[in-house]
């Protein structure tokens, strides 16, 4: 898969994609991620790249000219499956359609900054908004890479663990259960007998019991979908 990011603060999505999970699929060459500077598109010697929106109001919009260069030179030279604003006044990402997004070959993501974009940006070249969540950031940025980390664990063979993404939360609408590891006692507190019996089909409906459990206490929302 290949991803590529219009930004304008590349800095700000170095380090994610340098790191952990993400870095070894990019070495295994299972995924790529270009990041495009917007202001290499800039207008004029200042190489401008925002302006006052139009009718007044506090902060500034990208403009529409520096982000269309930069989207046309990169549509012509590959297609896009899909073209992407990050952008807090969308609908918000769940794990349906990061599982969708994986199957991807190539993605384009613009993320926006200050007010956001000119709208004509969005009416003329997006294809899917998404937020992180209903909450504001300073910029896409990080909501890019929290994009790109949760569809690129999900690309085959990314995870050395072939199965360990379809047990995540939420793969099944239900949160994950309790998880210990050594010690058995630490400080009195024991964990559970059951975990310690190896009789493994009682653990799995020992598990599903905790998930439905934890899911009504914490997130009922999910049991009505
Ligand atoms: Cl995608 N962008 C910004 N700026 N803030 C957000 C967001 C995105 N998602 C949630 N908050």
């Amino acid at each position: 898969m290949r991803i590529d990011i219009i930004t304008v603060a590349p800095e700000l999505l170095e380090s994610p994609f340098n790191h952990s999970m993400i870095k070894r699929a990019i070495d295994k060459g299972l995924a790529e991620v270009h990041l495009q500077d917007l202001r290499n598109y800039g207008l004029g010697n200042y190489r401008q790249i925002d302006d006052y929106q139009y009718g007044g109001g506090a902060g500034m919009v990208l403009m529409i000219e520096p982000i269309a260069t930069c989207i046309e030179k990169l549509l012509a030279e590959r297609e896009y499956d899909e073209v992407i604003y990050m952008t807090p006044d969308a609908k918000t990402l769940t794990q349906p359609v990061s599982n969708a997004l994986s199957l991807k070959k190539q993605i384009l993501i613009l993320t926006g900054h200050y007010k956001g974009v000119d709208q004509r940006i969005r009416d003329k070249y997006i294809t899917m908004e998404i937020s992180i969540g209903d909450y504001v950031l300073t910029g896409g940025e990080l909501a890019a890479a929290v994009l790109c980390d949760s569809v690129i664990r999900l690309i085959p063979e990314v995870l050395g663990d072939e199965t360990s993404a379809l047990t995540d939360s939420f793969q099944d609408n239900l949160l994950s259960p309790p998880v210990y590891t050594r010690p058995a006692i630490f400080q009195g507190m024991k964990v559970p007998d059951i975990l310690l019996s190896g009789n493994f089909p009682k653990i799995e409906t020992w598990r599903s019991e905790k998930a439905l459990e934890r899911t009504q206490q914490l997130r009922p929302d999910l049991l009505d979908e």
